[in-house]
């Protein structure tokens, strides 16, 4: 069958993601019949719930395509869900500790690495993984547990994070990053003064042998991270697709 999203990430890929905040699974299916190489759709920010991340994914799936769940902060039972809805990658935010990072490969690796429950009957028949043992012997190289370094706390701890067993890579979120860096005063994910910490997130991530991924925003800004050294890199949400694609439309027009 086709690569895994993990086996692509571990070859080296730049894989390029959509993200999706509207809970509505055609739209997760429409962003995935694109160039995409993957779909996430977002808990955190977005207004996704279980049921609408659940048929999400069958759309993302049905078109081809892995999906990846953003969490709500702190929600690591949802982490595990996500893995048995069929998710091939989960991404927590705010990932500040060493105790949250091992929470999150407990929620979403099985024993003896974690302590994920078992119960993965919608990933399996989405998947065409054929036997839970099949399941068992690949699922925790085969899923991704992303944790998000995106304060000034979790810059600070970056390598602690990273040398968690289990995580298989940090993703930087460029606006809380620059928020809690300035002390509150700003969100300003494409300052100069974000420059040296998104390099240094990706360099760490490489010496640790894990993916740097990070939230794009627009193709400008994804550029700029893959050239730096981020492998994943979403761009989104879903609203900006349609206000650009609404704007060259009218602009036919004139
Ligand atoms: C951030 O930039 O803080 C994000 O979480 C991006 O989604
Ligand atoms: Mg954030």
């Amino acid at each position: 069958g086709k690569p895994t999203l993990a086996a692509r990430l571990r070859a080296g890929d730049s894989i390029y993601s959509g993200w999706i905040a509207t809970p509505e699974p055609l739209i997760a299916e429409t962003a995935a019949r694109q160039a995409f190489d993957c779909v996430c759709v977002d808990m955190q920010h977005g207004l996704h719930d279980p049921v609408s991340v659940m048929r999400s994914i069958g759309g993302i799936v049905h078109a081809g395509k892995p999906a990846g769940v953003r969490v709500p902060v702190g929600d690591f039972a949802m982490a595990s869900r996500a893995l048995d809805m069929g998710a091939e990658a989960v991404i927590a935010p705010m990932i500040n500790s060493v105790a949250d990072a091992r929470a999150l490969v407990a929620a979403t690796k099985y024993p003896s690495l974690g302590e994920r429950s078992w119960g993965p009957a919608r990933a399996l028949s989405l998947q065409g993984i054929p036997d839970a043992a099949t399941q068992l012997a690949t699922a925790n190289d085969a899923t991704l547990a992303f944790a998000m370094v995106e304060t000034k706390q979790a810059l600070d701890l970056l390598d602690e994070i990273l040398a968690v067993e289990g995580i298989d890579g940090v993703f930087m979120g460029p606006s809380d990053l620059s928020l809690t860096l300035s002390g509150g005063k700003e969100v300003a994910p494409a300052a100069d003064w974000m420059d040296e910490p998104i390099r240094r997130i990706a360099a760490r991530a490489r010496a640790h042998g894990k993916i740097a991924c990070a939230f794009g925003a627009d193709p400008v800004r994804a550029r700029y991270f893959t050239d730096v050294g981020y492998h994943f890199v979403a761009l989104g949400p879903d609203a900006i697709y349609l206000a650009s694609g609404i704007r060259t439309m009218l602009e036919g027009l004139r």
